[in-house]
């Protein structure tokens, strides 16, 4: 690429050329961007900075938190509460919705994110990310803002999108309009676009599942791995290659990048809980990205984007990636 595109640049235009985003939309995703920014140096400098090992505390899911969750929790709320253009944000790491304070202007969106995303990989030094989304007050609605405003699908997003911090962090993003990866230059401290137009080819021989939760798995999808695992001697006639890095981010990267399929299924340890991941935090943004590019997003039934959530940390069975292979396993499930 001869002339270099800034996220900047790109989100003018956007706005601008276009016409697919207003302005305040593009100002909240700037700073979204700054903040990943920030949260990326923090990350790069591990032991160094202080930001590695456990915080000691539990999220409202009853997870044990890394410093660098909490840490990424308040660089992206101090970042984005103070611009104007949001009414309330909602974390992986937060009980309850975080109102914008008083002393601020409120606008009309709603900002919804996982701050650090594979955090068992933090002190291993494997690629980690953050996913936000961004939903838009529904009119009506009225003035304040509740938890039942950020109640929407999936397919009410009007931009969601990730940073990965690994040899590179890239911030890959999505306003509707395909989806476009950006890599922080940081000796300019700018991301700069690097691919435009991302597709996910339709067909894949890869596939990424905690392989260690098979014997706890619905017949459906044991059944989709077992014909991966049979190769080119099985019903696929081909063998399939085998990815797992427990950042979903990693390894929705990988498939925006090369295709594949990802799922983490529900299992029956725990048969009241639809699955591991969080639909609003993980599931929706990283669906609409893979539709996008032209892949599918399922929880195995219906359509991730379809889904209408009932609380602010529900959880979700996730199939995603490369069309054809997703809609074999959903096919799967609607057969049993
Ligand atoms: P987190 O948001 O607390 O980091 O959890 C989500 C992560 C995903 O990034 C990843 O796909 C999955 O959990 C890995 O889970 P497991 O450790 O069971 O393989
Ligand atoms: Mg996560």
């Amino acid at each position: 690429m001869s002339t270099k595109i800034s996220l900047s640049r790109y989100l003018v235009e956007q706005q601008r050329v276009d016409g697919l985003i207003p302005a305040q939309l593009r100002l909240l995703l700037e700073v979204v961007a700054r903040a990943c920014k920030s949260i990326s140096h923090a990350v790069n400098k591990g032991a160094l900075g202080g930001v590695l090992g456990s915080a000691e505390t539990e999220n409202v899911q009853g997870e044990v938190q890394k410093k660098l969750d909490i840490i990424a929790n308040e660089v992206l709320i101090e970042a984005n509460e103070w611009g104007g253009h949001l009414a309330a944000m909602a974390s992986e790491e937060m009980d309850g919705i975080y109102m914008v304070p008083n002393r601020y202007p409120q606008g009309e969106y709603l900002l919804l994110f996982d701050p650090l995303d594979g955090s068992s990989n933090i002190d291993v030094n494997v690629s980690i990310g953050t996913i936000f989304s961004v939903l838009k007050k529904s009119e009506g609605s009225g003035h304040g803002v509740s938890e039942q405003d950020f109640l929407q699908a999936g397919n009410r997003q009007v931009a969601a999108g990730y940073c990965i911090y690994g040899p590179q962090t890239t911030l890959v993003l999505t306003v509707g309009d395909g989806v476009a990866m950006f890599t922080l230059d940081r000796e300019q401290g700018s991301f700069v676009l690097v691919q435009e137009h991302v597709r996910v080819p339709a067909d894949t021989k890869e596939f990424a599942i905690n392989m260690s939760n098979m014997r706890h798995w619905a017949p459906p999808v044991r059944r989709y791995v077992d014909e991966c695992l049979a190769g080119k001697d099985g019903p696929r006639g081909k063998d399939f290659n085998m990815r797992w890095i427990a950042s979903m981010v990693a390894d929705v990267h990988r498939i925006l990048t090369r295709g594949g399929i990802f799922m983490y299924p529900w299992d029956q340890r725990e048969p009241n809980k639809p699955g591991k991941l969080r639909l609003m935090y993980e599931a929706n943004p990283m669906g609409w990205l893979v539709e996008q590019a032209g892949g599918a997003a399922t929880n195995g039934k219906q359509r991730i984007l379809d889904i209408q959530p009932t609380q602010l940390h529900e959880r979700v069975s996730v199939i995603l990636g490369s069309k054809n292979e997703v809609e074999r396993v959903t096919g799967y499930h609607t057969q049993t």
